[in-house]
């Protein structure tokens, strides 16, 4: 069980010049806008707003880089697919959040989270897709599993690891309001630090 002794904001940013060094292994979690990726962080480190949740979907269009530990870092990478959001701000995604992952050579991981009651869309199979293409590991995790029954939630753990081919047990079930699946995902973020990426 990972001990949280300290969890702090370090610094946004749009360009690779304005990364903290990269040092420290890192962990990068990706999702939709409003899926509960700051739900999940701070679920992670036992903090109840270490990252900003709800209120403003979509307006945290910046890379956030924490520090946790002292021992590695967390980045919370923009949400894709919300609506609202200005061409302008669509278009500099991509970029943005590819440029990050193809050359951050700490990066040892992506969590990609996607809720439970959904059948992924081709934003999530073009990310896994282009996460496997250039060999970078990841975490699938289907949040909010509390807004569904027990029986729902073992239906859609069946269907959307077949319709992502991926294997059950790399989909991790999970809900920020009940921790479920809480120790599951740090045995799978730990074991990512840990690991050496070829
Ligand atoms: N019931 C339930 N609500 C959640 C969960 N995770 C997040 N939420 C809610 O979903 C909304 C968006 O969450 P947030 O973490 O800000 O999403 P983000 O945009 O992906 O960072 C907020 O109203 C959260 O309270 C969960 O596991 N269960
Ligand atoms: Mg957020």
């Amino acid at each position: 069980m990972m001990i949280i002794k300290s969890a702090e904001f370090v610094k946004s940013a749009v360009n690779p010049s304005h990364y903290p060094p990269a040092i420290l292994p890192e962990i990068a979690f990706a999702g939709r806008s409003n899926v509960g990726k700051s739900s999940l962080i701070n679920t992670l480190v036992n903090r109840k707003r270490l990252v900003k949740t709800g209120s403003t979907p979509g307006r945290t269009q910046l890379i956030n880089f924490f520090l946790i530990n002292d021992e590695f870092s967390f980045v919370d990478l923009p949400g894709y697919g919300y609506a609202k959001v200005p061409v302008s701000v669509k278009k500099k995604w991509g970029p943005m959040v590819e440029t990050y992952l193809s050359t951050r050579i700490t990066l040892k991981g992506v969590v990609l989270i996607m809720d439970i009651r959904r059948t992924p869309g081709h934003e999530e199979l073009n990310f896994i897709d282009w996460l496997r293409h250039f060999s970078i590991p990841s975490i699938l995790i289907l949040t909010k599993a509390d807004k569904l029954s027990k029986t729902k939630q073992a239906k859609q753990h069946i269907s959307i690891s077949n319709y992502l081919s991926a294997d059950k047990d790399d989909l991790i079930l999970f809900s920020a309001k009940s921790r479920q699946g809480k120790d599951a995902v740090w045995n799978a973020v730990e074991e990512a630090i840990n690991a050496e990426r070829g």
